[in-house]
């Protein structure tokens, strides 16, 4: 069984992992695209260099293609991104900005280039400069979101595109991903789930916390400030939720989250830390290997 996002990037399960600032380490990817799928590193807001030494190391773990997450808020993303058009990975997946100026270059390189997109217009202008693809994430998703659901958002994407739609947001067991197939996706990313995989090497405390998420734990802050983010429910989003209401500066309010994703992934801080994650935390039930979790994903699935 091949569908469109297998054949594009030459892997056995169209399922990417989610490019988690942190978390989605050289190991995670690795793992994710010897069991079949496509790893993803996650630059996040790290210099150009330590992306390079990432997918290095990334290449002595693994044959299998795999890609590099560029988060484009990142003081760093033009120079992150030229040094990943100098290591050509598969695939460029960019986050949290439109990723225009940048697509000729990862193309000329023989890159893919599957944007992040929240929104109808942008997929369009994505589609229009000559993205391979689109991940359409619902704001059910962790760290920084957008406005729409997966349930709305990838069927309006399915209908404005001809390129593959990867559906994003809320998934975490097979019945997500026979809901987004059925929506038109093609393939799912997913975030949250991985952190709970044995290959990925954030704290313990991170995964436990995931692990005891409830329903509604997984909150939404920084509306004000204009970068929603969704994390779990802890001291560093009650503070986010008091000097948002005090109508504190944006100043104030982004240094609180200066250093909270270290925090959460290597200090094992679950109060002070952040420890984002999506809705569908609450699914998440235990620590397994990354092959069990892609097999899980794709129980009963036909694509
Ligand atoms: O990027 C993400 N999720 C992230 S990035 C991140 S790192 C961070 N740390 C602290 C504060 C904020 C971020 C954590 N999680 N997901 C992909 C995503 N992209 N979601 C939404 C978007 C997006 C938003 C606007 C994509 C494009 C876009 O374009 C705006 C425009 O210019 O049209």
């Amino acid at each position: 069984m091949k569908n469109r996002v297998c054949e594009l990037l030459g892997i056995e399960y169209p399922i990417f992992q989610g490019g988690m600032a942190w978390v989605a380490t050289a190991e995670l990817a690795a793992a994710v695209s010897n069991a079949g799928g496509l790893g993803i590193i996650a630059a996040g807001g790290a210099p150009a260099d330590v992306v390079r030494e990432q997918i290095k190391k990334a290449r002595t773990l693994t044959d299998k293609p795999f890609g590099v997450n560029v988060m484009l808020m990142s003081p760093f993303a033009d120079d992150v991104m030229q040094t990943v058009i100098e290591e050509k990975p598969a695939v460029v997946i960019t986050g949290a900005g439109n990723p225009g100026k940048y697509i000729e270059g990862i193309k000329a390189a023989g890159i893919k280039i599957i944007p992040v997109i929240s929104s109808v217009a942008l997929a369009k202008r994505m589609e229009k400069h000559g993205a391979d693809a689109v991940i359409a994430e619902g704001c059910e998703a962790g760290g920084h979101i957008g406005e729409l659901t997966t349930m709305v958002l990838v069927p309006q994407i399915v209908d404005a595109v001809e390129i593959p739609v990867i559906g994003a947001g809320g998934i975490a067991d097979a019945r997500g991903t026979k809901a987004v197939f059925a929506l038109g996706a093609e393939g799912i990313q997913v975030g949250t789930r991985f952190i709970c995989s044995e290959e990925c090497i954030a704290h313990d405390n991170y995964k436990q916390a995931v692990i005891k998420a409830k329903d509604r734990d997984a909150v939404v802050t920084g509306r004000s400030t204009g970068a929603p983010v969704r994390a779990l429910k802890n001291k560093l989003t009650r503070e986010y939720e008091r000097l948002e209401k005090e109508g504190a500066s944006f100043d104030e309010i982004e240094a609180l989250g200066v250093g909270g994703l270290r925090r959460a992934f290597a200090e094992g801080d679950v109060e002070t830390g952040s420890l984002m994650a999506g809705q569908s935390a609450a699914m998440v039930t235990k620590i397994e290997p990354c092959a069990d979790i892609i097999k899980d994903l794709f129980k009963g699935v036909e694509f």
